[in-house]
């Protein structure tokens, strides 16, 4: 699997709720905090418009699924402890942590929107806390994370490198290569802050905008206003939005959604993640419970149209990071070699070229490569072409 989400937000925000929601696995949820101390580490799902559709076929998927058409693409997806104020010192669980989150790609910072829950996620009653200083600590206290990664060894670092002419922007990568941070990323943030010459005399201040700025760049992140069924949720929500508007926000309801997923895995309804309404199979087998169940899930998409889960992870891929979708194939026959029609489809980060897509495939085919073509096109194309959205691409090398 190739791209990796993380939850993150302060406890009893909901983020077990959503990660049950898309992964459908059995985790713990409950309105005490510190619920989840272990990470949950689950396979959830983005949609893709199949392009088994503009071939008048049916694909059938190696990993994932396809529903009407709708490609469900497989993401990894982790679920971790509450973060409080002051983690950093330890408070709470601390934020050592989050290094379950190292190999995120995107974090989706999942917030209680009702206001019911306080910074320790001890509930207050709804409406009383603000769920905007959610949004201001929570940032800071991942900023913080990174900055303490660098801080703790930078003397040592900083000395080591000046002695062996070792780049800085190289000891950083090197110092942070678990969270994805590269020399180029590293030498960007220095250029940003350009914090001097020598980095023995590099301050505090001057290596945590370094660090946020790296942090931006590995774990960026998008907020899950959750818990969007409730009563004060609607008003938190606007005022959200004015108070962040430079924010990338989308609303949800993850009770709402496990809740049509357990019914739909039960065949009580059929009910496809994302879809703005389901249906009933057999209304005669539901009992009262059921039935009252569904009637307050149909009202709340009639209102909502969506309950917003599948969105958030569909968005922090394609809208947000601008990932695209590329099916490998071929131009005289679209199955592998068992005969599974479009077997896989590949997340790549935006701006990836035929030849990018080679080696994502295989090393040796992007070694070896020669050509590509786009199957669709039935037209060659070289390894500088960058790929759009939903291509399908076969890969020409000289790779035996
Ligand atoms: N109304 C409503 N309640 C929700 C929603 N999502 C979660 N909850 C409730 O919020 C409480 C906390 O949910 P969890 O999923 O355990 O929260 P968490 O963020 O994982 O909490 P920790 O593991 O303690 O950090 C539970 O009582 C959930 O039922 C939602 O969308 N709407
Ligand atoms: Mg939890």
């Amino acid at each position: 699997m190739s791209f990796t989400i993380g939850l993150v937000g302060k406890p009893s925000a909901g983020k077990s709720t959503f990660f049950k929601a898309a992964t459908l696995a059995e985790v713990a949820i409950a309105s005490y905090p510190f619920t989840t101390i272990k990470p949950n580490v689950g396979t959830g799902y983005v949609r893709v418009e199949c392009a088994d559709k503009d071939f008048d076929t049916q694909c059938n998927p190696r990993f994932g699924f396809c529903l009407n058409h709708t490609r469900f693409v497989p993401v990894e997806i982790i679920d971790v402890a509450g973060l409080v104020p002051g983690a950093h010192e330890g408070k709470g669980l601390g934020n050592q942590f989050l290094s379950d989150l190292n190999q995120a790609d995107i974090l989706i910072h999942v917030i209680d929107s009702s206001g019911s829950t306080n910074e320790k996620g001890e509930s207050v009653g709804a409406g009383n806390h603000d769920p905007a200083k959610d949004i201001r600590f929570l940032e800071n206290e991942i900023d913080l994370w990174y900055t303490s990664i660098l801080w703790r060894n930078w003397g040592k670092l900083a000395r080591s490198a000046n002695m062996t002419k070792k780049k800085i922007e190289e000891a950083i990568a090197d110092q942070l290569s678990a969270m994805k941070v590269t020399e180029f990323i590293a030498n960007n943030a220095i250029l940003d802050v350009n914090p001097g010459e020598d980095p023995e005399k590099w301050t505090y201040d001057a290596i945590k905008k370094i660090a946020t700025i790296l942090r931006k760049n590995t774990k960026p992140l998008i907020i899950a206003l959750n818990k969007a069924d409730t009563s004060t949720a609607k008003d938190n929500i606007a005022k959200l939005k004015k108070e962040f508007p430079d924010t990338f926000f989308v609303a949800c309801s993850a009770e709402m959604e496990l809740a049509l997923r357990e019914a739909a895995k039960k065949e009580m309804i059929s009910y496809v993640p994302g879809d703005s309404s389901f249906e009933i199979k057999d209304a005669d087998a539901l009992n009262d419970k059921q039935k009252a169940g569904l009637t307050f899930m149909k009202k709340f998409l009639d209102e909502n149209k969506i309950t917003g889960v599948q969105q958030v992870l569909d968005s922090a891929v394609f809208e947000f990071l601008k990932y695209i979708a590329i099916f490998p194939g071929g131009v005289n026959k679209l199955a592998d070699s068992k005969g599974n029609v479009l077997p896989d489809c590949f997340l790549m980060p935006p701006n990836s070229n035929a030849k990018d897509f080679a080696y994502a495939l295989h090393t040796d085919f992007g070694k070896h490569f020669l050509y590509a073509m786009d199957v669709r096109e039935k037209r060659r194309i070289s390894g500088e072409q960058e790929l759009k959205h939903r291509d399908v691409v076969e890969i020409i090398s000289a790779a035996k």
